[in-house]
């Protein structure tokens, strides 16, 4: 650990957005580990939102052992074929055109507070230079025993698609809204951001399963970001992070985003 690292130590934990002069600037740089806005909005627009996609018929269904539904469009799955992952993204623009009909649009709120946090740069969903889109956000149904092993997310050191408009941003961030936590009784399933940004010298580790083995030895310090349903947080998905197992009957249920940023680039994109 350097000095600087040392100084921050007791300090390295998710900050509201008032706390810091230039919260994306600190989170492009990894010295906090989340943004956390709590309640954006309140626990019953949360309600009313998974009552919406339960009528929607878009739940696990009785026999269904998916233990992760995905609504919405995501690169990481689909990019492969950039026509198909288009094509894909538009149907997610005209079902989430009526999903929110009378409801407060989670996804708005989202951006909203994205460009909030950027006054100086036009939060955008991403999309290519023919101006095809990509989707706006994405929800994620995880189901008992789904996990998220220590991992990062970026389109060009994790991925490698230098295909696509996104490329051009040095830094991946995800904004996560939680709708519903995993288990309603208790303090639910929350994910661990460690101080840690991906280096290739670390990937064998990860693709070993043994991220904590590295992290334990480094003194690798961690944080776990608490959420109640209506929290939203933003963090580098360049930190080596990770989801616990759900574990119980409620699914845990978020609304989630991939950000794209440059400290010199006058855009912000947002993607799923
Ligand atoms: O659900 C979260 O809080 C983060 C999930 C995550 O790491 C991902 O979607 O890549
Ligand atoms: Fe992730």
């Amino acid at each position: 650990m350097n000095h600087s690292q040392e100084a921050t130590k007791a300090t390295w934990r998710p900050v509201g957005p008032d706390e810091c002069a230039d919260p994306l600037c600190a989170l492009a740089r990894a010295e906090i580990p989340a943004i956390l806005l709590p309640q954006v909005c309140t626990s019953a627009d949360c309600q009313r939102l998974m009552e919406r996609l339960a009528e929607r018929g878009l739940l696990r269904a009785r026999g269904d052992e998916r233990t992760r539904i995905d609504i919405g469009t995501s690169l990481g799955n689909l990019g492969g074929d950039q026509e198909a992952f288009l094509a894909d993204a538009a149907h997610t623009h005209a079902l989430f055109a009526t999903l929110f009909a009378g409801l407060l649009d989670p996804v708005q709120l989202l951006y909203r507070h994205l460009q909030a946090l950027a006054p100086d740069k036009a939060v955008k969903t991403a999309h290519e230079r023919d101006g095809r889109l990509y989707g706006p956000a994405i929800f994620r149904i995880h189901y008992e025993t789904h996990a998220y092993q220590p991992h990062i997310d970026h389109v060009i050191l994790r991925e490698k698609r230098f295909n696509y408009a996104v490329a051009r941003f040095t830094h991946q961030f995800a904004g996560v809204l939680c709708v519903q936590n995993a288990d309603s009784a208790g303090p639910g399933v929350q994910a661990v951001l460690h101080r840690c940004l991906w280096t290739e010298e670390i990937q064998p580790y990860i693709a070993a399963g043994r991220f904590h083995e590295y992290a334990a030895a480094q003194g690798v310090e961690h944080c776990a970001v608490a959420l109640e349903p209506g929290d939203l947080y933003f963090f580098n998905t360049r930190c080596i992070h990770e989801v616990p197992a759900v574990q119980g009957d409620d699914p845990r249920v978020v609304l989630a985003v991939f950000i794209g940023y440059a400290d010199d680039d006058d855009e912000i994109y947002v993607w799923s």
